[in-house]
Parts: C-alpha cells; sequence; structure tokens
C-alpha cells in the first residue's frame, strides 16, 4: 500500500461552538481554538477538524450555511481563520473543515433567489417541483429530522422543495453541472488557503432515486426512511469521483467521508488506492440496534456486539485503505457511556475502550474531551434539551407510545447533546469554559467526578495520560509497521467478554487483549508466542502475572496470561 502522510497521524475532532470560549459570549470561537493549540499538541493530536464555522443561522448548528465564503460572527473573522491556519501550520499541525454540500441554509443567497425566480437560474440548484393543491407530493420520503422532506417554497402556493434533514437545510440539486461548478470553486477556494482537505458531511445523500417515486410506509405516519431509497441509488461516484478529480486530487487534499449505507463491494471505489476520499468513518457500532420505529425502541450494544461490529469492518476494509476509527462525535451519545454498561463507567474500563478501538488499523480519532472521559449528561426534562434531532426523536418515541419517562430517558441515552456540552477545562466555574453563561450547559461531573483537565494532568493514573501514552505508542517509529501498516486479525472473537487482535507487521507483531468482565480471567497467548514486552496496560502487570505467561513458554505449552476486570494490555509478541 501507498504510504501517506496522514498515516501515522492523530486526527482530533473539534466541535467549535463547544470548546473554548475567549470572550465570555458562551459561545466557543476560533480564538478559544487558537488558545488551545498547545494543549493538543501535547496531547499528540496532529489533524483537527472543526466543525462548522461558516456563516449560518445555526438552526442546526452550522450545518446549515448560508455564506460558504465566511466565518460566522459568533465563531469570528477570516483573519482568525488565516490565524488558526499558519498557528497550526508553525506545530505542524493540519486543519480540515468540514464540507456541507448535500445542502445549504434556506437563508443562502442562492435559496432566496430560488424562491424568487424558481425557473431561474438558482431554482435549479434546488429540487424544487410543482404540486397542485390536492395533489399529493412528489414523494412520501421523511427527512432525517422528521416530516415529509418537501416543504412549501416560501412565496409559492403550488411548489415545494426538498428537504432530507431539517427544512432549513433544502437540499442542493447535484444533478446540475452548474451546481456542482460552483461547489468545485467553493472546495478549490478554501483548499488555496492552506487548508489540509474537509471532513465531508452527509455526502452519500448528493443522489437521489430519481424520478422521485413513494417506498412502503415503515411508520404510521405514511412516510418511510430516506435511507430506504439510498438503497436503490445508483450513480454516486459519478459525482464523487468528479469532486475528487477537479479538488481535492490537484490539491493533494485528505478528506474523510461521512457515508453511512455504503456497499461492501464499493469500498474500494470509496477509500482503496484513488478513492473518492482519503477515508471514511467506521459506523458499524454506531448505527447497531438502532429502531426506525422510536429511540425508546433501539437496542443497547453489548462489548460482545462492539467487538463484532468493529471487527466485520475490519474484515471488510481488510487493506483496501485505511478506515477511519471512532468511539463518538457530535451526533452522537460519548462512547463511554455508549459502549461501557453502567454501572462498570470508571477510569480503568474507560482505558480499556481507548486501546482496543485505538489500536485497530485505521486513522484513529478523537472527539473533543473524549480524553478527559467525558461522559453523556443527564436530563430531566425536555426543556433542556437543544438538539433538533433530540426533539423529533422524543416526538416521535411519544407518538409511538412511549411514556414522558420512557421517551426522556431515550433522548437522554442518544441525544446529541451528550456529546456538545462544553469542553471541561478545570473545577472553575463552568469548568473554565467560559467566563459568560455556556450556551449549553456544562456536565456537572466536571466537579462531582473530577472529569476535567486540570485534575487530569495532575494525575499520572489518569484517562488523559493513558491516551498520550497511546498516541505515543502509535507514533513509535519502531512499532509503525504493525501498529500502522499491520494486518488486524481477530483472537478469541468467540470468547465472550474478551476483545483481543493481533496486529501483525513485516518484522512485529503485537497483542491487544482486553477483558470486558468485571472478574478476573485467563487467557492463552497465541501458539508458539511468548511476551517479550508489555508496551501498555491499565494496570500494573505485576511479575506473577508475567511470569506465569512465559512460564508457559518455557514448558512448552500455550502460554497464559491472568487478566483482571476491565484490564488491557498491549503485548509485543
Ligand atoms: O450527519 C448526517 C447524518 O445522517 C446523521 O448522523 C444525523 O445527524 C443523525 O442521524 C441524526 O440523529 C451530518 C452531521 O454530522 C450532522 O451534525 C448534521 O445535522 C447533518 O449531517 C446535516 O448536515
Ligand atoms: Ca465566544
Amino acid at each position: 500500500m501507498k504510504k501517506e502522510w496522514w498515516h501515522n497521524k492523530i486526527a482530533y475532532q473539534i466541535y467549535p461552538k463547544s470548546f473554548y470560549d475567549s470572550n465570555g459570549d458562551g459561545i466557543g470561537d476560533l480564538q478559544g481554538i487558537i488558545a488551545k493549540l498547545d494543549y493538543l499538541k501535547e496531547l499528540g493530536a496532529d489533524i483537527l477538524w472543526l466543525s462548522p464555522i461558516y456563516v449560518s443561522p445555526l438552526a442546526d448548528q452550522g450545518y446549515d450555511i448560508a455564506d460558504y465564503y465566511n466565518i460566522d460572527p459568533r465563531f469570528g473573522t477570516m483573519e482568525d481563520m488565516d490565524q488558526l491556519l499558519a498557528e497550526a501550520r508553525r506545530r505542524d499541525m493540519y486543519i480540515l473543515m468540514d464540507l456541507v454540500v448535500n445542502h445549504c441554509s434556506d437563508e443562502h443567497e442562492w435559496f432566496r433567489k430560488a424562491c424568487e425566480d424558481p425557473d431561474g437560474r438558482y431554482g435549479k440548484f434546488f429540487y424544487i417541483e410543482t404540486v397542485k393543491p390536492g395533489e399529493k407530493l412528489p414523494c412520501n420520503w421523511r427527512s432525517y429530522f422528521g416530516g415529509p422532506v418537501w416543504d412549501k417554497l416560501p412565496g409559492h402556493e403550488d411548489k415545494y422543495y426538498l428537504h432530507v434533514f431539517h427544512k432549513k437545510q433544502p437540499d442542493l440539486n447535484w444533478e446540475n453541472p452548474d451546481l456542482r461548478e460552483e461547489v468545485y470553486r467553493m472546495i478549490n477556494w478554501w483548499l488555496d488557503r492552506g487548508l489540509a482537505g474537509f471532513r465531508i458531511d452527509a455526502i452519500i445523500n448528493i443522489k437521489k432515486v430519481l424520478p422521485f417515486r413513494d417506498y412502503p410506509a415503515d411508520r404510521d405516519d405514511g412516510l418511510v426512511s430516506v435511507t430506504r431509497m439510498l438503497h436503490d441509488q445508483e450513480g454516486v461516484g459519478d459525482f464523487l469521483g468528479e469532486m475528487r478529480d477537479r479538488t481535492f486530487k490537484p490539491h493533494d487534499a485528505f478528506t474523510v467521508g461521512e457515508v453511512f449505507n455504503e456497499k461492501p463491494e464499493d469500498i474500494p471505489d470509496f477509500i482503496g488506492p484513488d478513492g473518492y476520499f482519503s477515508s471514511m468513518y467506521d459506523f458499524a457500532a454506531t448505527v447497531f440496534g438502532q429502531s426506525q420505529l422510536g429511540w425508546h425502541l433501539s437496542e443497547d450494544i453489548s462489548p460482545d456486539d462492539y467487538r463484532d461490529c468493529v471487527f466485520a469492518t475490519q474484515e471488510r476494509v481488510g487493506r483496501i485503505g485505511f478506515i477511519s476509527n471512532i468511539i463518538e462525535n457530535h451526533d452522537e451519545p460519548r462512547g463511554v457511556s455508549r459502549y461501557i454498561p453502567d454501572g462498570d463507567r470508571f477510569t480503568a474500563s474507560k482505558k480499556l475502550l481507548a486501546a482496543e478501538y485505538f489500536l485497530l488499523r485505521g486513522l484513529p480519532w478523537i472527539y473533543q474531551g473524549q480524553e478527559l472521559g467525558m461522559e453523556n449528561i443527564p436530563f430531566s426534562s425536555i426543556e433542556e434539551v437543544d438538539d433538533i434531532a433530540s426533539l423529533d426523536a422524543y416526538a416521535v418515541s411519544l407518538e409511538a407510545g412511549a411514556s414522558p419517562k420512557e421517551a426522556l430517558l431515550a433522548v437522554s441515552k442518544f441525544s446529541r447533546d451528550n456529546a456538545r456540552t462544553p469542553f471541561q477545562w478545570s473545577a472553575e466555574a463552568n469548568a473554565g469554559f467560559t467566563t459568560g453563561t455556556p450556551w449549553l450547559r456544562v456536565n456537572p461531573n466536571y466537579l462531582s467526578q473530577g472529569i476535567n483537565l486540570e485534575a487530569e494532568r495532575d494525575d499520572p493514573d489518569s484517562l488523559y495520560h493513558f491516551y498520550r501514552k497511546l498516541i505515543a505508542l502509535r507514533k513509535d517509529p519502531a512499532f509503525e509497521d504493525a501498529l500502522v501498516y499491520g494486518d488486524c486479525i481477530p483472537y478469541l472473537a468467540d470468547q465472550s467478554g474478551v476483545m483481543s487482535y493481533l496486529r501483525k507487521g513485516d518484522a512485529r507483531t503485537i497483542l491487544v487483549m482486553g477483558n470486558f468482565d468485571a472478574d478476573a480471567r485467563t487467557l492463552p497467548l497465541p501458539e508458539g508466542t511468548r511476551i517479550r514486552e508489555v508496551l501498555l496496560s491499565n494496570f500494573d502487570c505485576g511479575k506473577e502475572q508475567l511470569t506465569a505467561a512465559s512460564q508457559g513458554a518455557a514448558a512448552d505449552r500455550p502460554a497464559e496470561i491472568t487478566l483482571q476486570g476491565y484490564q488491557v494490555v498491549v503485548l509485543l509478541l
């Protein structure tokens, strides 16, 4: 496989609104990010993805862009952005912006002009259909945020526009070459400014099944999830390939696609050599157990399910390319809250989860605050919820017969707000995030459980320092052939409660072995191997533990190792 500059790097997602507020208005901003670059450097992050900071009414927290060429004043100015790019470059760090081009904001000039003249140039930038009173909508798809994908075009009684997300996010018509040119121009403009690349939002949705048609309803509302249409979608690759050739490729940009629903046979096209993207996220565990009928019916994910999802992806991708590994992002609950069973969430189990996902084959991503072990925030009322997706999910659960209590519980579990609470910098007021009033509640555990950077920096056994060790390990040139380029080979994958795999390089083999049970257990090492070195563990590996392991090899029988409850070991074999 051709080596790329980013293969041995560590990527980090910043959610600017909640990262660090430099001017006391309660909203994180670009100067806040600049002020914390040294922190990110100290952690070991190299590639920084910023969720959207473009001009936006923030109906969907910036994923509704009103001007692609400017920074929203709440986040700062273009000078701040240029300063950020320069300061990052000085530290050998790379900045990615969020590329949101499936849709724009209904406050974008294009959409305003489309409303003025639906048959003119800008009308053709969108999907606008005539629906006479009494006629049915062009199709019965349900938007991701609830309700039909069609809404009345402002100022026109008989015209409707398509939005697969919120009604303030009209979909851009990628079938129109004129629109595509505008998008490429904008991408190149940003890349010319010195961006390293993009995280590419919701991109699989840019190709619609046309002409619009109904599918059998999947709920009582008579509508069907947009994802149903995506099953039948064909030809998205033509758009993606064109975009790559016209923008990313000439700039040698790094890109990571937010791709759900890819077909296994398409993986080489997406992230193989000369793929549409450099990488894309593994969402197999993210979507596990999701019910189409409401969040209250979604299943929990057990450690075994988690392992099986992740290993299936590793097998599907193999050496085709580099998948991006995450345990959370700004759309998901906190990883430690989702993947660690209730009652067992503490520093040791958080370290176990961290090591397990981080050392998989692919590019490891950290979402802000994950390195501190930030957790979901408890909601005591729906009034406390800001996120539009959660508000819709709450209504859907009620509609489907859940009690308000059950519906709120489901929201607490899955709300996107869980990941969006302010970063916990210190034990000061508002966790040191702002001197003003934070736009979203701060999780009280910055005090009650001491989950904040200041405290964790002072504690050598903290999760924060464990992440730093993981990062150092992954970047150690001595282990590059195994931890960056080696194969990922599941080991003991049929043993419940065990998540274990080999990273096998040309020269070295590393075994990652974790025990997701509270009780200790003894496991065999792969036949014919012995432990040469314990590279990392979340427990002191006592002499006893290691002698037992090596004794086996000496005595000519498989060596064994005893793992404590929630212990993980990273072993050089
Ligand atoms: O998300 C796309 C997406 O399909 C989901 O993750 C969606 O947010 C989720 O199913 C709702 O519960 C991207 C962004 O990451 C997200 O923040 C935006 O809201 C969305 O696109 C629209 O731009
Ligand atoms: Ca601010």
